[in-house]
């Protein structure tokens, strides 16, 4: 397998890595969830998963999904487990629908065997499905034998859910929409995420875990809503255009405050959009609030603290890493039943060696 590194003048830790070559058959590939800090809400295009607006993440270095695809005979059907357990209904048939596309690339019919391990509370707003259909498209792509650069694998894990685009590289990813009115094959090819630059910012993103369990709403039936019936869909899609730019700037000049001030209204201005949905779609949870408020607090004390949330009630808050454990803490005392784990910039997704797990 190929590596197209792009021409962004990225540090050697936030490439995707994909390896060369390997035995097709049986592949093993691990990857890291990613948080927004410019939002991805709402597509153009579901069959392709074209996104409205494009985003900016960072890939986090804890929470690794490990997948591993066996390849079996042409006739019968795909095997998904995860962590152990038999994959069915509905996350069955996005997986098959992705091995189909895998098999249609690689003009292959034989079935696969796909077991996954993912250390991510799955269905929580955490980005469980960026780090699985990132692992997904590496490992699959390697195990049919497709020879993809980072850019087509970014667009082909995009397939499987919009954020895992983003995965597939480490450190800091712009997945662009591409233009609007493109033909289909044409914003097929244009939308992939690439590595952002950035200067010096160290930054850590403490993660506060609100609640662990399945959100009531997937973050695909609710952006559909959103964008169906929020009257504040439009005004926050352009806006979210420049958010983007002040982001990219800020990144550039590793502005950590330009940076968290940014995320933050980003976000806020996201759930303002569901909130306006027909039925509205609330993701946060008081305990969400009383960690917001926490980071307000640490604002007041001087301590550059700034949040932001995805499809579910947990807080992500964007700080100095030398502020994280302070930050930690903070949010522990403000809500003692919320885990609190601490993240910094990870790698991009990658084949694991000798196919071991
Ligand atoms: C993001 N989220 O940019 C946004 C912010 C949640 C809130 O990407 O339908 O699971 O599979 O493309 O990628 C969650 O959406 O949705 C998400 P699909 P996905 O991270």
């Amino acid at each position: 397998m190929r590596v197209d590194h792009g021409a962004a003048p990225v540090r050697a830790h936030e490439r995707a890595t994909t390896g060369t070559a390997r035995v097709a058959g049986s592949a093993t590939a691990v990857a890291h969830p990613n948080i927004a800090l410019i939002k991805y809400w709402g597509k153009r295009d579901e069959r392709l998963v074209l996104p409205r607006t494009d985003s900016l993440s960072m890939t986090l270095d804890i929470f690794p999904t490990i997948t591993q695809v066996r390849l079996g005979a042409e006739t019968g059907q795909d095997t998904v487990t995860l962590d152990g357990a038999a994959v069915t209904g509905e996350a069955l048939r996005r997986v098959v629908a992705f091995l189909d596309l895998v098999r249609e690339q690689a003009a292959s019919l034989r079935r696969a065997v796909v077991d996954t391990e993912n250390t991510v509370p799955t269905g929580a707003g955490l980005a469980s499905s960026a780090s699985g259909f990132a692992a997904l498209a590496v490992a699959a792509a390697t195990a049919y034998g497709l020879d993809l650069d980072a850019r087509a694998l970014s667009r082909l894990a995009r397939r499987g859910s919009g954020s895992a685009a983003r995965s597939l590289f480490g450190g800091f990813a712009l997945w662009h929409a591409g233009p609007a009115d493109a033909p289909a094959p044409a914003a097929d090819l244009a939308s992939y995420a690439e590595p952002v630059p950035v200067a010096e910012l160290d930054p850590a993103l403490v993660v506060a875990v609100v609640d662990a369990g399945p959100k009531p709403v997937s973050s695909r039936a609710a952006m559909r809503r959103t964008v169906d019936t929020s009257p504040l869909y439009e005004p926050w899609a352009r806006s979210s255009a420049d958010d983007l730019a002040a982001m990219r700037t800020a990144l550039r000049r590793g502005d950590l405050d330009a940076v968290g001030e940014t995320a933050e209204r980003n976000a806020l201005g996201m759930h303002a959009t569901m909130l306006a949905a027909r039925p509205a779609v609330r993701y946060l949870a008081p305990a969400s609030l009383t960690v917001l408020d926490a980071v307000l607090r640490l604002r007041q004390d001087g301590i550059p603290a700034y949040a932001t949330m995805d499809a579910g009630p947990n807080v992500k808050v964007l700080c100095r890493r030398t502020d994280a454990g302070r930050v930690a803490a903070a949010v522990r005392d403000a809500a003692p039943d919320t885990a609190v784990h601490i993240a910094g910039p990870g790698p991009g997704a990658r084949l694991l060696d000798g196919d071991a797990r």
